[in-house]
């Protein structure tokens, strides 16, 4: 049952990603709903926030480099309270809160602009470099992990290789990256534009890679489980995906592994948005509903998250013994009560 549910949630943003682009006539459904499995597993079991402070200084950041798959980001927002189902269907809407690719607005749950590909690597790693500086000073105040979502085109840019060299040479171990590989990027197969083997240019580099099926739930939770307690490198989990899906044509055939729904809306790309939607569940007069039985599991996720956060601040309100190690050959301890 757990894995039923689960896959109910993971079809559930895969609906809303697609019903987003068909309402809006314009945007990307096909990577958003191959992703979908990572970023539920991701958000509803690993990442550490807290619903009730968006900004709690000790939050895991999680940056979405490829912003095109925006409607992934904006439907599990959504499971977790963030955006509403009303603000899904004004997608790339003049004004609206949900662009075609997402910009900045932490009190939301967007902990980045995103667009340029590779940039969402950089601003990573940035933040994994603050972060260990800031917990070689202050301990685990400010001990958390920083997750990113990459996809082929992002690791085809140059500027997001620099960055993994530098994660890896600092040994980064509190940086998970997912690699959406969908082996198509915009109106090709990978193949068609790269030969480059990126689990070994990883482990070149000094990372720690794991492969897995991007869609297995159980293969997601084992790779996230060892990417957390890894203590040296920074951790690439390539997760193989299907571009879009759980699609259909009119006729009821897969329509799954095309690169049409890159960056179009199913029917225009040759898919069934109807049938699509029937074969994941979905129901036709309402394509934005929230099944319930995913609601009550996010409401539970949602309580265990404020609770988890409360308590460390709470142990935190107490003052935390720290030590300073950065000074060679010394070690100075003090004590700091924080007001957080
Ligand atoms: C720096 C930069 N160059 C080019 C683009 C244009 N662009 C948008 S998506 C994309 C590739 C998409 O491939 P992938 O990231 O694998 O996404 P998928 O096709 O799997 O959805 C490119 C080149 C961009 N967004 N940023
Ligand atoms: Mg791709």
């Amino acid at each position: 049952m757990k894995n039923d549910i689960n896959l109910r949630a993971a079809d559930n943003i895969r609906i809303l990603a697609m019903a987003m682009v068909e309402k809006a006539k314009s945007g990307h459904p096909g990577g958003a709903m191959g992703g979908a499995d990572f970023i539920h597993i991701l958000f509803s079991e690993f990442l550490k926030f807290d619903p009730a402070d968006p900004q709690w200084i000790n939050r895991d950041r999680f940056f979405l480099d490829p912003g095109h798959m925006s409607p992934m980001l904006y439907s599990i927002l959504t499971l977790t309270g963030n955006f509403s189902t009303e603000e899904l269907k004004s997608f790339r809407q003049w004004g609206s809160p949900t662009p075609g690719h997402p910009e900045l607005d932490i009190m939301r749950g967007i902990e980045n602009t995103s667009g340029p590909l590779g940039q969402g690597h950089t601003m990573a790693v940035g933040a994994a470099i603050a972060e260990r500086f800031l917990a070689a000073r202050f301990g685990d105040l400010f001990t958390h992990k920083t997750y990113a979502f990459i996809s082929d085109g992002g690791v085809q840019e140059e500027i997001s290789q620099g960055a993994g060299r530098i994660a890896g040479y600092l040994g980064l171990n509190n940086l998970i990256m997912f690699y959406d590989s969908n082996d198509i990027r915009l109106s090709t197969e990978t193949r068609a534009v790269t030969i480059e083997n990126t689990a070994m240019k990883y482990t070149a580099w000094g990372w720690k890679v794991i492969s897995i099926d991007g869609n297995n739930h159980d293969q997601i939770r084992k790779a996230l489980k060892e990417a957390n307690a890894e203590k040296e490198k920074p951790t690439i989990i390539i997760g193989k995906t299907i571009m879009g899906k759980g699609l259909l044509d009119k006729d009821g055939n897969s329509f799954e592994r095309k690169t049409s729904t890159h960056g179009m809306p199913v029917g225009e790309a040759g898919g069934s948005f109807e049938k699509s939607l029937e074969n994941l569940g979905g129901n036709i007069n309402d394509p934005f509903v929230i099944f319930d039985d995913v609601k009550e599991l996010y409401s539970n996720v949602l309580k265990t998250k404020r609770e988890t956060a409360a308590q460390w601040k709470e142990k935190k309100k107490h003052g935390l013994p720290i030590t300073v190690n950065s000074i060679k050959n010394c070690t100075i301890s003090m004590q700091v009560t924080c007001h957080l």
